[in-house]
């Protein structure tokens, strides 16, 4: 019996030579109008679906393969007698083959093209040719991508057939296609349409990632890995030298873009490892900005990754070259920053930031399950959206910040100690509250007197503010909410330490 292929491209690259190679193997081809036009014009001998179905695409091509002639032929299940009766019955031909690429709705959205043109990019007949094709791959070969043209050729050519095996993986291959398409449309019209994303229920957002790079292995070598992005958004790095990128790399380099997107304003520093932070300061220069964060935990910044808010220059390149470190990133280097760099410590990844939006959504896995929020930043504290205990301290206000900042990235609990710009103690990751105060402030030292002192959550007893105003701690800032608020705050005017509550909680878990 003549095989058969329905060809039906909106991408036209290779189907020429694709559907020549097809009728050499003696594979008739039929194809929708502007296919078929193509083929023709290149000598391919083909039939227009129109022709097949009797039908002539109607409605401007918004109907032209949809029609029971085509689902039948590519539906009906050879080894069941009752489906092949329908088939002759309907003189219906069976299909063996399709070839669809999708109108391209997702450079459509990024062309910021009108409503009108993304509604008419929504395919319908093509997503339906390959679910249909999809669903019945133990007869149907569907292929849904201009690169696997050549391999089944080649597999058609040398074993007169398309494998089992590799019609399973081209089934589940359109599968993972039209769900993300799908879920792209949901993005882009979300958009278009002005409903914000936000107002969706989490429960209802399309998990429809696509793997943006491979990775060698996850958190531990036994542990595979990849890095996927959401649809209609781009990975917001660029990597620009050293080795590649590791899970772990990935995830403290996170932090670091989180740090960078807090100091934005500033001409900023953070030196973190394992997602927290072990210095962040602000500075006149990048490179003093820098040294001051280092400062505060040198033997933890061993082997770290450094986030910087400004373009990274010869000075600060060769104040961080002079240390181990894994990665750095800023929005940009200068050429002799680079180059020098590059010198100095081949593996070190050098990575551009380019902002960009975050992700809508935080997914973070459990026993069984997924969590799904909201990625959305707590707002810096003004001095008017919070309330003063005690007396107001405005000329430690940018150090009150600053603190903030740094306990906000921290892991929870997280207490952080700032003074001139810099942070000087980080008490993160612990399960008391009082032991993050007590870290905190020991590694502060000396330097803890005059310092200012941040909470990422409310102080559940006084007794953290005792261990404090002992330290000579001269100000805190905290969200407040504790049932024992009022003892809190009883004990910050006895200690007479001015405290700001933020009534903001920042936890990190
Ligand atoms: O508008 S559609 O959703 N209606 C259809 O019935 C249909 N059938 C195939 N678009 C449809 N297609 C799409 O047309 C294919 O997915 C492919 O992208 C394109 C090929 O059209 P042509 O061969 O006319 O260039």
């Amino acid at each position: 019996m003549t095989k058969r292929a329905l060809i039906s491209v909106y991408d036209k690259t290779g189907v020429v030579e694709l559907a020549q190679k097809l009728s050499q193997m003696g594979w008739e081809i039929v194809s929708s109008s502007g296919t078929a036009k193509t083929l023709a014009s290149n000598g391919v001998a083909v039939v227009e679906v129109a022709d097949l179905t009797g039908y002539p695409h109607i409605l401007g091509g918004r109907v032209k393969t949809l029609h029971p002639s085509v689902a039948g032929g590519i539906l009906a299940r050879r080894e069941l007698p009752s489906d092949m009766e329908d088939l002759e019955k309907h003189k219906i031909q069976a299909i063996d083959m399709v070839v669809c690429t999708l109108y391209p709705f997702e450079e459509t959205v990024r062309s910021g093209a009108s409503l009108d043109d993304l509604i008419e990019k929504i395919d319908i007949g093509g997503v339906t040719l390959l679910r249909a094709s999809a669903k019945n791959y133990r007869h149907v070969t569907v292929i849904t991508d201009v690169e696997d043209y050549g391999a089944v050729l080649e597999e058609l050519a040398s074993d007169g057939d398309v494998s089992l095996e590799t019609r399973q993986a081209l089934a589940l291959k359109a599968f993972a296609l039209t769900s993300r398409y799908d879920g792209t449309i949901h993005s882009g019209l979300s958009s278009e349409l002005g409903i914000s994303e936000e107002k969706e229920p989490p429960i209802r957002m399309p998990l429809n990632l696509e793997q943006a790079q491979p990775l060698r292995y996850g958190e531990n070598p036994h542990q595979a890995a990849g890095v996927y992005s959401l649809p209609l958004s781009d990975l917001p790095w660029e990597q620009l030298a050293g080795k590649p990128l590791s899970y772990n790399n990935l995830l403290d380099l996170d932090g670091a873009m989180r740090g960078m997107a807090l100091m934005q304003q500033e001409t900023g520093a953070v030196v973190l490892k394992h997602t927290t932070p072990c210095g962040m300061a602000q500075g006149s220069s990048l490179s003093a900005a820098y040294k001051k964060a280092l400062e505060c935990d040198p033997l933890s910044a061993y082997g770290g990754v450094i986030g910087l808010t400004r373009t990274v220059d010869l000075e600060t390149a060769q104040e961080i070259g002079s240390h181990f470190t894994e990665i750095v990133t800023a929005p940009d280097f200068q050429a002799e920053a680079l180059e020098h760099l590059r010198e100095k410590r081949p593996s070190l990844r050098m990575i551009k930031w380019n902002g960009g939006r975050l992700s809508p959504w935080q997914i973070t896995s459990t026993w069984g399950g997924i969590l799904i929020q909201e990625d959305k930043p707590a707002p810096l504290p003004t001095e008017g959206s919070g309330e003063w205990i005690g007396q107001p301290r405005p000329d430690l206000w940018d150090d009150l910040v600053l603190a903030w900042k740094a306990a906000y990235l921290s892991k929870s609990n997280a207490i952080a100690v700032v003074k001139d710009g810099a942070t000087v103690g980080i008490g993160m990751g612990f399960c008391s509250r009082l032991f993050a105060v007590d870290f905190g402030t020991a590694q502060a030292g000396e330097k803890a007197k005059g310092a200012v002192m941040a909470s990422d959550a409310f102080f559940p007893f006084s007794d953290g503010l005792e261990r404090a105003a002992q330290a000579g701690i001269a100000a805190v800032i905290q969200p407040g909410g504790s049932v024992k608020d009022d003892e809190v705050k009883t004990k910050a005017l006895e200690l007479g330490i001015p405290m700001f509550l933020s009534h903001w909680r920042t936890f990190r878990h």
